[in-house]
C-alpha cells in the first residue's frame, strides 16, 4: 500500500493591533519562548519580530509588529510603517485586539486598512481572561466596514483568546495552517526568532528600564548597542547607551546613588546570560540627545532601517 505524502503548508501570519493589546506576550506563547520584549507600556515593541513555528503540518512566520498609533515623529512613522508593511506581505492577518477596550480612532483606520488587502482575517478578541465585555464592538465594527455579518464572511474568522493564559492558543496555530498555501519551510526547522543579536539585547534592556521606571519616560527612552565583544575566559563585554530626551531625565534613569541602573544592568544581564548561554559583562551609560526620535542617523544605529 502506498503510504499518503501530506503536503506541508507554509507562510506569514502578521499580528497587527494597536499598541498594548498583547500582541507580543501572544507571539511569545505560540513559540513557548520569549522573542518579544513586552511591557505594561504601549509602544513597547519598535521593529518587527519574526517567530518561527514549525511542526509535522509545516511552518508558520508569525510577525510581531509596532502597536499602530498616532505620531508625528519619526519613530512613529517608522513603527507605523513598518506594521502596514509587514501586514501588505501577509497570507493571513490575525487583527488582535483588546477585548476589555474601547475601540479607538486608529481602530477604524486599521480595519479599513487590512479590510483593503484581501487577506484572509483572524479577529483575536485578546484578554479573554478578563471579563471582555467591549467584544461586541469590535465585532460590529468589523461588520460595518465589510458590510456584513462575520458569520456570512468566508475571509473572517472570530477567535477569543489569551496569550497570558494560552487560551485558544493551539487553536489559532490550526486556524492559520488551514489558511496557509502549500509549500515547503523557509527557515531551518528549529529556527525561532531571527531578530539580530544588537536589537536583542537592546530590547531586553529596554525592557527591564520600563518595568523599573513603571510608567515614567519610556517615550523618551532609547538603548543603543555600542560593543559587543567576545573576551577572555568566555565572557561576554557589551557596552550600551541608555538615550534620553532631556538632561533632567538622566536623573531619573540613573536613580538614587545609581541604584535604579544598577538594578536595570542586573535584571537585564541575568536575561541576557540566560538567552545568550554566555557570561556577560554588561555596562551602561546614560546620555540625553533632545531630539533623537526625530533623528534619522541615531535611529538606524538603533537598527530602526526604513523601507
Ligand atoms: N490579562 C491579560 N493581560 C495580557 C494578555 N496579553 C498581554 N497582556 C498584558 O498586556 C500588556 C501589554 O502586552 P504586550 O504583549 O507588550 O502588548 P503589545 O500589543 O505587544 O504592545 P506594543 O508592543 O506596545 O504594541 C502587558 O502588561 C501584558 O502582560 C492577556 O491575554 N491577558
Ligand atoms: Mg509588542
Amino acid at each position: 500500500m502506498v503510504k499518503e505524502v501530506k503536503k506541508k503548508h507554509c507562510g506569514m501570519a502578521s499580528i497587527v493591533g494597536r499598541p498594548n493589546v498583547g500582541k507580543s506576550t501572544l507571539l511569545n506563547k505560540v513559540l513557548g519562548e520569549k522573542v518579544a520584549i513586552v511591557s505594561k507600556v504601549p509602544q513597547t515593541t519598535r521593529n518587527q519580530i519574526r517567530g518561527v513555528y514549525t511542526d509535522e503540518r509545516g511552518q508558520i512566520i508569525f510577525v510581531d509588529t509596532p502597536g499602530v498609533h498616532k505620531g508625528r515623529d519619526q519613530l512613529d512613522r517608522f513603527m507605523n510603517q513598518s506594521a502596514y508593511g509587514i501586514t501588505s506581505e501577509a497570507d493571513v492577518i490575525i487583527h488582535l485586539v483588546d477585548a476589555n477596550d474601547r475601540v479607538g480612532l486608529e481602530e477604524e483606520e486599521l480595519v479599513e486598512r487590512l479590510h483593503s488587502l484581501k487577506v484572509p482575517i483572524i479577529l483575536g478578541l485578546n484578554k479573554v481572561d478578563m471579563k471582555g465585555k467591549t467584544i461586541p464592538e469590535y465585532i460590529t465594527l468589523w461588520e460595518r466596514v465589510t458590510g456584513k455579518p462575520i458569520q456570512e464572511n468566508p475571509h473572517m474568522t472570530i477567535l477569543p483568546l489569551s496569550g497570558k493564559d494560552g487560551t485558544n492558543v493551539s487553536k489559532l496555530i490550526d486556524i492559520v495552517f488551514d489558511l496557509l498555501p502549500e509549500g515547503d519551510a523557509l527557515y531551518p526547522e528549529d529556527t525561532i526568532c531571527d531578530i539580530p543579536q544588537k536589537m536583542v539585547i537592546a530590547d531586553t534592556i529596554r525592557e527591564k528600564l520600563y518595568g523599573l521606571l513603571q510608567q515614567e519616560l519610556p517615550h523618551s527612552i532609547a538603548v543603543i548597542i555600542d560593543v559587543v565583544e567576545p573576551r577572555k575566559g568566555k565572557l561576554l563585554y557589551i557596552q550600551a547607551v541608555i538615550m534620553v530626551e532631556r538632561d533632567s531625565q538622566k536623573s531619573i534613569v540613573i536613580g538614587k546613588n545609581g541604584a535604579l541602573l544598577k538594578k536595570t544592568g542586573t535584571l537585564a544581564r541575568v536575561e541576557l546570560e540566560q538567552l545568550l548561554e554566555t557570561k556577560v559583562f554588561l555596562e551602561l551609560f546614560v546620555k540625553s540627545h533632545k531630539d533623537w526620535r526625530d533623528s534619522p542617523n541615531l535611529l538606524q544605529e538603533m537598527g530602526y532601517q526604513f523601507m
